[in-house]
């Protein structure tokens, strides 16, 4: 299974960002902390070579607090680019992101300075902006897409900082970064089975987080065995039937998504740094 979802405003912004970056001093380039590595576009890699770009591991509050030090650890053998976890909405850990750019830029201080917010959708771009401008300036929500247009605000100390829309690829592969993105509510959830969402939200819960499943749904007697029985099991306890009282799956399954994503179920990472060893043992 391969997913597209690259809407007409992806493009026209990546149009823009490959003119807009040449004139841009600093890249805040958002990542969703429980996804660091799905979550970076390759597309900001290849546009951003000569930038100095932070990545920004936001909804550090959502992920699991070991797997964000270990991805920041990772990325600090990695030497490539820096990088930090924050929450968008706490004003210093915001302040405290951009400070560190501009610590890192040269800095001509009678020009303004011009910093972009860039990333994939859903991550927290528009609410960063909102944080360091400590005022609702961008629209926010918890679907992908939201932003459709560059929006710039002026901050204090001569700073124009640069709201982007987010930005997928065409072809998402393979398949199990796809679920990860549309897990995290990165993807419309138009184009993906929500059913197999859930399978895929389900078999990670137990393989790593089934002490987190046993606290959230205390009507488990056993951890599940698979992800089937856990999702049938969430369905008959939640009310998710049918007539007949057959398991609604796709009820079911919104129910566990919603739970994921709003971090009911506690604080999840859908990505660890051990997976990347597995993957270059296995090449
Ligand atoms: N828990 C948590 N939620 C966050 C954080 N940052 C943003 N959000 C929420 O995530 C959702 C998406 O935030 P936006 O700021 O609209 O994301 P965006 O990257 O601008 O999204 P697009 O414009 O669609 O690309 C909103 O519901 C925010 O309230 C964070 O650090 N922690
Ligand atoms: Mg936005």
């Amino acid at each position: 299974m391969t997913i597209q979802w690259f809407p007409g405003h992806m493009v026209e912004t990546e149009n823009l960002l490959k003119k807009a970056i040449s004139k841009v001093d600093v890249v805040l380039e958002i990542l969703d902390a429980r996804l660091p590595r799905a979550s970076a576009n390759p597309f900001v890699n290849k546009i951003c070579k000569e930038k100095f770009r932070l990545k920004v591991l936001n909804k550090s509050d959502l992920a699991d607090p070991e797997q964000t030090k270990a991805w920041l650890h990772y990325f600090e053998t990695q030497k490539k680019t820096p990088a930090i976890s924050i929450c968008g909405s706490q004003k210093s850990q915001v302040n405290g992101a951009l400070n560190y750019c501009m610590d890192k830029v040269n800095r001509n201080r009678a020009r303004k300075l011009k910093v972009m917010v860039v990333g994939i959708p859903n991550t927290g771009k528009s609410t960063i902006l909102n944080t360091l401008a400590g005022k609702k300036i961008a629209k926010t929500g918890d679907v992908p897409a939201i932003t459709r247009h560059q929006q710039r605000t002026s901050l204090q100390n001569n700073i124009d900082i640069y709201d982007t829309p987010g930005i997928l690829w065409p072809v998402i592969e393979p398949e199990e970064r796809a679920y990860i993105l549309a897990a995290s509510g990165a993807i419309s959830d138009t184009a993906i089975d929500y059913n197999d969402i859930a399978f895929f939200a389900a078999s990670l819960l137990i393989k790593r987080y089934p002490e987190l499943l046993m606290q959230r749904y205390s009507f488990l007697k056993t951890i599940p065995e698979d992800a089937l029985t856990l999702i049938e099991e969430i369905g008959a306890a939640r009310g998710c039937l049918k007539k007949g009282g057959i398991i609604n799956y796709q009820k079911a399954s919104e129910a566990l998504i919603r739970e994921l994503r709003a971090g009911k179920i506690g604080r999840i990472s859908f990505e660890t740094p051990e997976d990347i060893d597995h993957e270059t043992e296995k090449n």
